[in-house]
This record gives structure tokens, sequence and C-alpha cells, in this order.
């Protein structure tokens, strides 16, 4: 008993993450890797309810065994089945098998935060206001909501997010940050107003360079004078029919970890430009040099280089469009399937900035592929669905892989593609295991 008190205590210091309606139950808090990191010796030793001599020796991150034997899962409010990969900052996958709706649901959307969401209780949905600003913005402006929704036209487009690091676990040598596997991806339908009629009725200045974004989210450190992100995307990708600015996900006001109330949506690119919690925009005369536009983040080498090489800040070149994608959605990897029933599999593509082409699956590590159905995306920037009917020659373990080829012929590749230093942009081919049983 006195343990759990001494981490409530914890807590609460960060009220933003005490909030259970917020983030849910934390039904066994101790477990959790991030919430150790985050607090350090003091909060440690209250949890294990007594000091730690050797604690100099005990590696970062590492989980007491006295609490990580008691884990009940740490669970999210509003999701489904998602795999919490770090609770500070909070991000979460979701497994393939639960992305099958055509449409992602907000309980089957991953959640990726660099800071510390701004507290529910403090968002009065209709005071919030969205600043515009920047050396090249004609008209400084402020809206409210109200503003947004009277002023201009709404419109309502399935977009596909991917966080750029999303496969960044196969990477080796492995690259630091979240571990995600292949689900931190999503294409939900979401209601707004286009960003490039805001910024037209503030005016852009002919030297508008990059259009960026500000979030009403904190730093991990606390330090109100630091933003935890804060990117944008050139000018002609904001003046794009489908760069939104956002308040309704699936016909619902944005979920908190969404962005609550408003966030930027410029799909295609690495999900990072797609500010949540946003407050303002500014339009630049320059490449915007927020936090994570410099250094590696959000970057890759400008040239292919060796796996581990360490490559210098000038020689990284920030990411723009995704590159081509699918998953198996359906079946689930690692079902048993007798040899006389064909086994039908489905899934999505998606190509960044462009159309998918054509989705081949193949029974044979890739040896010989076969033409999968299909569908056009609901709007561009929209994933795709494909459907296969699959028939196997005879009993044993198999893999069915899918590939996804853009507009523009450009394959995903069977094997990792380019090393870099963060491990961004893995788009290797998903593969499912399938057992044929006589
Ligand atoms: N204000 C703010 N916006 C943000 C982030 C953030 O931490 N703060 N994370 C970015 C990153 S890296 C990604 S991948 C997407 C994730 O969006 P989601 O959590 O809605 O899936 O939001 C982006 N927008
Ligand atoms: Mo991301």
């Amino acid at each position: 008993m006195k343990k759990k008190m001494g981490l409530h205590e914890a807590y609460s210091a960060d009220s933003s993450q005490a909030d259970e309606l917020v983030w849910g139950r934390r039904v066994d808090p101790v477990s959790r890797r991030g919430f150790i990191r985050g607090s350090g010796l003091l909060a440690m030793t209250a949890a294990v309810g007594a000091s730690i001599p050797f604690a100099k020796y005990m590696p970062g991150g590492l989980i007491p065994a006295a609490l990580a034997q008691t884990d009940a899962p740490f669970q999210l409010q509003g999701k489904d089945g998602i795999t919490i990969l770090n609770d500070r900052p909070i991000n979460a996958e979701t497994p393939a098998h639960l992305l099958d709706d055509d449409i992602t649901p907000a309980s089957r959307l991953f959640v990726r935060n660099n800071g510390i969401p701004p507290a529910l209780a403090s968002i009065n949905a209709e005071q919030w206001t969205l600043a515009v600003s920047g050396e090249s913005v004609v008209d400084r402006k402020t809206y409210r909501l109200s503003d947004l929704r009277e002023k201009f036209t709404q419109h309502t487009l399935q977009l596909q997010i991917e966080c750029g690091g999303n496969g960044r676990s196969e990477f080796y040598p492995p690259a630091r940050g979240n571990q995600w596997t292949t689900g931190a991806v999503g294409c939900p339908e979401w209601t707004g107003v286009r960003l490039r009629d805001v910024l037209e009725d503030c005016g852009v200045k002919d030297d508008a360079v990059y259009v960026a974004y500000e979030g009403a989210d904190t730093h991990l450190s606390g330090d109100p004078g630091k933003r935890p992100i804060s990117r944008g995307v050139p000018l002609k990708k904001a003046m794009e029919d489908e760069s939104l600015i956002v308040w309704a996900m699936n016909g619902e006001p944005l979920p908190l970890l969404h962005g609550y109330p408003v966030r930027m949506l410029c799909a295609g690119w690495p999900a990072s430009v797609s500010g949540k919690w946003l407050n303002r925009i500014m339009i630049r005369d320059r490449v915007h040099d927020g936090e994570k536009m410099m250094g590696q983040s959000y970057r890759v080498p400008c040239k292919p280089v060796a796996p581990g090489t360490a490559v210098a800040d000038e020689d990284m070149c920030i990411i723009e469009s995704m590159p081509v994608k699918s998953l198996i959605t359906w079946p689930k990897s690692g079902l048993t399937q007798p040899v006389t029933a064909s086994l039908d599999v489905r899934g999505h593509a998606w190509a960044g900035d462009h159309r998918v082409r054509r989705v081949f699956t193949s029974i044979d590590f890739g040896a010989t592929w076969q033409r999968a159905k299909l569908r056009k995306p609901a709007n561009r920037l929209a994933w795709q669905h494909w459907s296969a009917s699959i028939e196997f020659p005879e009993a044993g373990y198999y893999e069915v892989w899918a590939r996804a080829v853009d507009e523009n012929g450009i394959s995903q590749p069977h094997v990792l593609p380019a090393w870099n230093p963060r491990g961004y942009l893995n788009n290797a081919c998903h593969r499912i295991a399938v057992s044929v049983t006589a």
C-alpha cells in the first residue's frame, strides 16, 4: 500500500499525466519504464519502498524486478489493443491485424508524443486561439475555432499519417528512439478547413518559403521556454488541396491525444509535420528552424551511407514525401490453414504524395509475385485497400509477403532499405507467417 501512495504522489507532480480521465487508468503505474526514467532515484526508492544501495549501477530505464513482476497492462483511455512503447512521452503503436478497418478508428490510431500534451481541463475549445504570424505573413491574424468553421469552406478527407520512424526496430546497427515495428500508421477521416484558405486570408508574401506550426504541449524538461517539437512543410505542400487544419476525426472532436482541439494535417509526409494542439502557424521566409527540424531529426543522409556511419548534420536532408509501403492487416500472422482451402488476405498500401499503382503478394520469399486486387483511394493521400486469394501447393511453413509499387514504378524493397542514423523510412515488405496443414 505504502508503495502505491509514493507513486501516486510522484505522478501528481506532473498533473497532466495524473489526470486519469485523460490518460486512462494506470493499472500498475510502477511497471512503466518511462515513469522510472523520468522520475529519478527519489521516486524509485519510494516505489520499491527502500533505498537502493547500488543505484549508481542500475541501468537507465531498468524496471526493478520487485515491480516488473506485478505487471497488469498499462492502458490508454479510448485505445483498444495498442502496444505502448513509452509512457513519457506517450508513444503507442497498433498491431497490423488491428489496422484492418478501411478508415482507422480513433481507438486504433497510433500515438506519437514528443512532450507532454496540455491537460484536458486546461482546454476550452471555444476559447482556443490559432495565431498566424511569421516573417512572410501580410496581416497577422488570430482565429477562434468558430471563426475557422464559419469563415472557410469545410472539407472532409481520409488522410494517411505515418511516423517517419515507423519500422525503426528492424535497423541494424539499431537506431535510438521509439522501436516502432509496423504500427505507426493510420488513415482516419478528418474534417476541417484548407490550410491554404487560412494562409490566403492572412496574405502570403512573395518571399514565403515554409509554413510551420507550434502546439500547446510542453517540453519533457518542464522548461516553458522550450518546445517539444515545431516543424512544418515547404509553402508548396502547405498550399495543396489536402493540407488541412482539422478539428474532427471520424466525425468526432479530435481526441486529446491526437491534438484536441485543433491540429494541422499534411498527409503523406512524416506525421511529425502534422502539428497537434495547434495554436500558432508561422509563414516563414526561410526553411523553418524549430525544434526537430535541424540536426539529425527527421533527416536522412543526403547520399546513402554504410550501416553504422556517423553522418555530419550538414550532410543530412529533411524527409519529405514518405516512400511506398503496404501492410497485411488480415489475417494475423501465425495462423494455421488447411492446404485444401484458399486464404483471403488483405491490407492497405500508400505511397506518400503518390498513388499506389500495384500490389503483389508472394508465398515463396519474393521469388515470384502475384498481382493483388487494388482499390482506388477514397481521395488523394488516402491509403488504398488491396486483397488477394492465395493457394498453397503443399503442407508446410509459408510466409505471405506483400509489396506495393507506386505510380512512378518505385517498389518496396524486399529487405531493409538504406540504413540511416535515426532509423527512418523503413518500407521493407510486410510479411506474415502461415502454417499450412495437410
Ligand atoms: N504539438 C505536437 N505535434 C505533433 C507531435 C508532438 O509531439 N507535438 N508529434 C508529431 C509526430 S512525430 C507524429 S508521428 C504525429 C503523431 O500523430 P498522432 O499521435 O495523432 O498519431 O504527430 C506529430 N505532431
Ligand atoms: Mo513521428
